[in-house]
């Protein structure tokens, strides 16, 4: 399997400029039938390579003549000596029932829809399947009218009629030219929620939603949540939306969460679906993010689309980059942040430091689908911030602004978007931009030194990124560094030469020294605020220090980090089996944490969150796991128990009443949960874990009690487990919760309770979602059963991910991560987690997908 290179790109030769497409859909025998205008780029003597994946091909005219002259292999449909300019018909056939990989045209659970990003358009028919090849879409779909009374596909329906066999037909036309990875299609039974739009300049939309049979209230809040977006990216960056319709259909089978197609969004229904019962907090606000994300892509994304699949970040990480704006500006800033940067530290961090590290603009793909990754997507929008930090948000907007003026319509790189952003700027953004082509996590170390004879004070930042898998040698980033310095009273310091401006400095060379004159005591320096660069920091200050930048920080995550920071130092004591030094100062300062903060639930939610085995991993080096494991257990239930007279208050006054979707609710109800898992984790808590469960009125809580009873009440777990999954048996998505939360109880036997799992009549092997829900949990967060010291558990995912390979090679790569990360961790877990990659990679009939991670994790 070769690698693709970005350094390689070339022009189509080709272009193709109107597509019409008529579709006779049939469970396994979809006849498609495609006419192109096709015209030759420059002067050249090639012929016509279209791509194509599983498809029989029938017949092949050009103007209106049938054609011989061509070839086929396995992915491609050469037409030789072709004219300049010529019409090219195609009829191929696909097989949308036997779809199993959800990729192309497919049919599930009655529907017919369509995944088409990256390259699945070639399987529904041959076709220049690259995303600079621009072109107009009108799609005529005809299928069975009592089984398919919906059918669907991108822009607007121009006409439609019946047949006389009990068939019907639509036809729909885009007018916006759009690549191939943004086509759709739709063929349904569904219910329909309706609703409209005008935009600013008095422009009305109709807003349809599809969803499965009976579920039309669990789609209001997405619906809602559609115009919150619309209205945003208005006001925001003058954005307007361009066609008369605008459709999101929710299907259960779909490898990922969302796709964007022009006018025609498909959704994964856990990504739309939601009310007070079945949904909680995290939910909805996943619903909302999701759907803006996919409406966001309307201009960054479709209106302005990628030259080549190496420029993914462009869009995927400037629209994470405005959903997470738009999330703040909806729900809180903090704890998006927060949500964010735990995203960062404890996936991003570790993809970094595994051989799938990559820039966010990968320079080698073997394939595509492997590089929708945490870092194209969230270090990529962590690259945007950046831009919008250092430029603030006008310049950032007017930036944007000339990005759209001079890129609308057409397929760009991320330097077109650099350049549009240096074009609104002074500041020479050529070094920042080694962004893009660098791979890795920096680190920031902080050192100081203070002379009490003089006053002075110098703190010194140096940089480095260590050497990744696919880089060797690395430079020194520009870095925007928030930056705050206080003493241990709480007094704030200027630095002497004025290089901290507006509460930041820029660190772009090895080494940077601040220095403060006439201190009286050695000052505290308080770094990264609102994480103000992807990287990590290394700045070694005391318990009591950590606990001053809580009390007195100006930004608020510096605040959450400091407490983070304590915690993953009083778990590095019980590593050490030094608990002794988490000395009484300690739980004093956490005790005060709580009584003064107990107002400040949002933060309190926060800040009483052990780190996670996963982020803790991300600031140590081969990793012993149960040691670890058992270190922040322990750590936890000295936490409790130490902690338990405050928590116990605050808990009594977290009464969050009847369910309401507020942020004041939300963070009480986070709040409240937090508590009650530490309770739980303090033991004696049973009878309150009934309580909570019994009384809920909503999914939070109801779920909050479940995961708290999971680690610390096994007999009550069960018992409000099977209650669970009594009452919402009928319900996937619920019982999806019900699936991880077996799936990532730490216990002997969990083997035997995930084969148990599998054999549940809600199981569906074919259904990622539920994949996910077993067998994706256990691999990526249960700590004891995946890492058992017997190597049991990486043997038991393997053996999964050997099956599902066959069948869906998009989702078995993406679980398969935890398996691939094995150079964090201690020898003993290296041997057993490459012996199980060998066994992969030997595997005969291998997807591409998997060979590129696995292959690249044993080289
Ligand atoms: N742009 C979408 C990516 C996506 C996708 C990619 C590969 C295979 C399946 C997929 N489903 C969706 C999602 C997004 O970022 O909005
Ligand atoms: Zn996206």
């Amino acid at each position: 399997l070769q690698a693709k290179k970005r350094a390689d790109y070339l022009p189509p030769a080709f272009t193709i400029n109107d597509v019409k497409m008529d579709v006779q859909l049939h469970p396994t025998c979809t006849r498609v039938t495609s006419e192109y205008q096709v015209e030759r780029m420059g002067n050249h003597g090639h012929a016509l390579t279209l791509d194509g994946d599983n498809l029989t091909l029938r017949e092949v005219c050009i103007d209106g003549q049938p054609y011989t002259d061509y070839e086929q292999t396995d992915s491609s449909l050469v037409i030789c000596n072709v004219a300049d300019d010529f019409s090219l018909k195609l009829v191929t056939e696909i097989d949308p029932e036997h779809n199993q990989a959800l990729e192309g045209l497919y049919l599930s659970a009655g529907t017919y829809c369509t995944q088409c990003e990256a390259e699945g358009f070639r399987r529904i028919t041959y076709y220049l399947d690259r995303p600079d090849v621009l072109a107009r879409f009108e799609v005529t779909l005809h299928g069975d009218k009592q089984h398919y009374p919906t059918l669907l596909a991108n822009g607007n329906p121009i006409a439609r009629g019946d047949h006389d066999d009990g068939t019907h037909w639509v036809t729909w036309q885009d007018p916006h030219p759009k690549p191939a990875y943004l086509f759709a299609l739709v063929a349904g039974d569904f219910d329909l929620l309706e609703d409209s739009y005008t935009t600013t300049s008095g422009k009305p939309v109709k807003l349809e939603l599809y969803v499965d049979k009976g579920k039309r209230d669990q789609g209001v809040f997405a619906l809602e949540s559609l115009k919150r977006a619309m209205k945003w990216d208005e006001d925001t960056f003058g954005l307007e939306y361009d066609l008369d319709i605008y459709m999101i259909v929710a299907v259960d089978f779909f490898n990922m969460g969302a796709m964007e197609n022009k006018g025609l969004n498909i959704f994964n229904s856990k990504f739309v679906l939601a009310d007070q019962d079945s949904a909680t907090d995290e939910d909805f606000f996943n619903v909302e993010s999701v759907i803006a994300h996919e409406y966001f892509h309307n201009w960054t994304g479709n209106r302005v689309t990628c030259r080549d699949w190496f420029q993914l970040s462009l869009k995927e990480g400037l629209t994470v980059f405005r959903d997470q704006q738009f999330s703040a500006d909806m729900t809180s800033p903090l704890s998006n942040r927060i949500k964010h940067v735990r995203v960062m530290r404890e996936h991003q961090f570790a993809e970094d430091a595994s051989a799938m590290s990559h820039p966010i603009r990968p320079e080698e793909v073997i394939e595509m689908n492997n590089f929708y990754t945490v870092t194209v997507y969230d270090k990529g929008a962590e690259v945007i911030r950046m831009f919008h930090t250092l430029l603030g948000p006008e310049k950032f907007r007017e930036g944007m602004d000339e990005y759209f003026r001079r890129h609308d319509g057409q397929a760009v790189t991320c330097d077109d978007f650099v350049a549009a952003m240096q074009s609104v700027t002074d500041l020479n953004l050529g070094h920042f931009a080694l962004w893009y082509s660098q791979s890795g996590t920096p680190v920031i170390e902080v050192t100081t030194s203070y002379d009490p004879q003089t006053r002075r004070m110098d703190i010194t930042f140096s940089q480095h990124t260590a050497p990744t898998a696919d880089q060797k040698d690395k430079a020194s980033l520009f870095m925007p560094v928030a930056f705050d310095c206080i003493d241990s009273a709480g007094n704030h310091y200027t630095d002497d030469d004025g290089q901290v401006r507006d509460g930041m400095f820029i660190l772009d060379t090895a080494a940077k020294t601040l220095h403060f004159s006439d201190v009286p005591e050695p000052l505290i320096p308080v770094v990264l605020g609102n994480f103000s660069a992807p990287a990590k920091v290394e700045n070694s200050l005391s318990a009591e220090q950590l606990l001053a930048v809580f009390q007195y920080a100006n930004d608020t995550f510096n605040r959450w980090d400091a407490l983070q920071s304590l915690y993953d130092w009083c778990i590095h004591q019980y590593e050490l089996e030094n608990q002794a030094a988490v000395d009484a100062t300690i739980w004093q300062g956490l005790e005060q944490v709580i009584t003064r903060e107990s107002h400040n639930h949002e933060l309190l939610g926060e800040c009483l969150v052990i780190p996670s085995f996963e982020t803790l991993c991300q600031s140590r080096q081969l990793v012993e796991v149960a040691a670890l494991n058992t270190a922040r257990s322990q750590f936890c239930r000295d936490f409790a128990q130490r902690l338990h007279g405050p928590l116990e208050t605050l808990f009594k006054t977290l009464e969050t009443g009847p369910y309401q979707y507020t942020q004041t609710a939300i963070n009480a109800r986070r709040c409240r949960n937090v508590v009650l898992n530490h309770l739980a984790c303090a033991g004696d808590a049973d009878k309150l874990l009934n309580q909570q469960f019994e009384q809920a009125d909503n999914m939070t809580d109801s779920l909050g009690a479940l995961k708290a009873a999971q680690g610390h009440s096994p007999s009550v777990f069960e018992s409000l487990m099977s209650r669970f999954e009594q009452r919402w048996n009928h319900d996937p998505l619920v019982l999806d919760k019900w699936f991880g939360l077996h799936a990532t109880t730490e216990r002997t036997d969990i083997l035997s309770q995930l084969s148990l799992l599998q054999q549940h009549p809600r199981f569906a092997k074919g259904n990622p979602n539920r994949v996910r829900a077993v067998i994706g949990s256990f691999a990526f967060f249960n700590t004891a059963g995946f890492h058992a010291p017997d190597g049991s558990g990486y043997q038991f995912v393997t053996d999964y991910l050997l099956k599902l390979d066959a069948v869906n090679p998009q989702v078995a790569a993406r679980i398969v991560t935890p398996l691939t990360q094995w150079h964090n961790f201690a020898p003993d877990y290296q041997l057993l987690m490459k012996a199980q990659l060998e066994r992969i990679a030997n595997h005969k009939g291998l997807s591409g997908d998997l060979y590129e991670k696995v292959s690249k994790s044993l080289a």
